[in-house]
């Protein structure tokens, strides 16, 4: 029997600003959708391992909401799991906005790396500066230069997680860090995530691209039963919550429109996850302050 190749593996989590394009970049790395990705901030919920494995490597990124101060129990419970996975985590890849440089919110963050130093769970922390292609040469030099006096990171890459640019160079920097392990999950494996979180996901990705202000915030998805109708139809039951009437009314839209609109370009994303035809039915209702309710919360995963 040959004998067994030493493998590499770790958890690389993902830190920065909610909107810097976290879960973009998650996705081009792992080169599978394993994150919904929207222009609102406060896309990301959960904490989602994404898994990218090599002949002898194996790298889990863990998206992570992003940084803010928390308003309620959603917002607290967020901001705990980001703080509990950076310090669980073999590495902090933290992704900055290269259009807007480095502001005082990024420099909360590395406060909060530094402080990790300090109680000595350090980690290596790489900084990814995103969104190159919306800057010019000028400001992203200025970003990368802003970013170095942050003193956090060895190594800053410019990257564009919308193009591609610069992504297999980090990928190979994030490769190289990575100590002695075994594989925590299996090749073929691209996430964590249960089906029926993912799929709750995709409805909530095309419910965020259509509403603005305070809707996207306030809405939550959840998907009640998923069966095998027939050999080639997946049936799929889902409540959209809302805290108010008037937000169930966007959502509902003028004579339905709005959320027939929702679910057939849900239904079209799940086809194509699922590789079936899919019954999607979808309905909207009020939970006031589902956002406070710690044991919907536990249900829904968001902990
Ligand atoms: N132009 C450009 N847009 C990007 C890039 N990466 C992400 N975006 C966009 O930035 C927005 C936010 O992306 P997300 O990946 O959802 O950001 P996030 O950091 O995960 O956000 P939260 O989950 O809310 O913390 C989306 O509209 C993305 O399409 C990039 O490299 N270039
Ligand atoms: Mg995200």
């Amino acid at each position: 029997m040959a004998p067994a190749i030493p493998t590499r593996s770790g958890f690389v989590a993902l830190a920065g600003r909610p909107n810097v394009g976290k879960s973009t970049l998650a996705n081009a790395i792992i080169g599978a959708k394993v994150a919904i990705v929207s222009d609102k901030p406060q896309t990301t919920r959960r904490a989602i391992r994404g898994v990218a494995t090599g002949p002898d490597w194996q790298l889990i990124l863990v998206d992570l909401p992003g940084v803010q101060r928390p308003r309620d129990a959603l917002t607290e419970r967020m901001q705990h799991r980001v703080e509990r996975e950076l310090s669980d985590a073999d590495g902090c890849l933290l992704v900055i906005n290269a259009e807007q440089g480095v502001g005082p919110g990024d420099r909360f963050i590395a406060e909060l790396l530094r402080g990790a130093r300090a109680a000595g769970t350090e980690i290596p922390v790489t900084i990814a500066a995103n969104k190159v292609d919306r800057a010019n040469q000028a400001r992203t030099a200025a970003c990368l230069q802003a970013a170095a006096e942050l003193d956090l990171a060895q190594e800053i890459f410019p990257v564009s997680a919308r193009t591609g640019a610069g992504v297999p160079t980090l990928v190979d920097h994030l490769i190289g860090l990575l100590p002695p392990g075994p594989f925590y999950f299996s090749a073929a494996q691209r996430s964590d995530q249960t089906q029926t979180v993912v799929l709750a996901e995709l409805v909530r990705e095309q419910i965020l691209s259509r509403t603005r202000e305070e809707v996207p915030h306030a809405v939550e998805v959840e998907v009640i039963e998923i069966r095998r109708a027939r050999a080639d139809l997946v049936r799929i039951e889902a409540v959209v919550l809302t805290e108010t009437e008037s937000q169930k009314g966007i959502l509902i839209g003028a004579g339905g429109r709005m959320i027939k609109q929702i679910g057939v370009a849900a239904r079209r994303t799940i086809e194509r996850e699922l590789g079936t035809k899919v019954h999607l039915e979808l309905s909207v209702r009020v939970r006031r302050h589902w956002r406070a309710d710690e044991r919907l919360l536990d249900r829904l995963g968001i902990e």
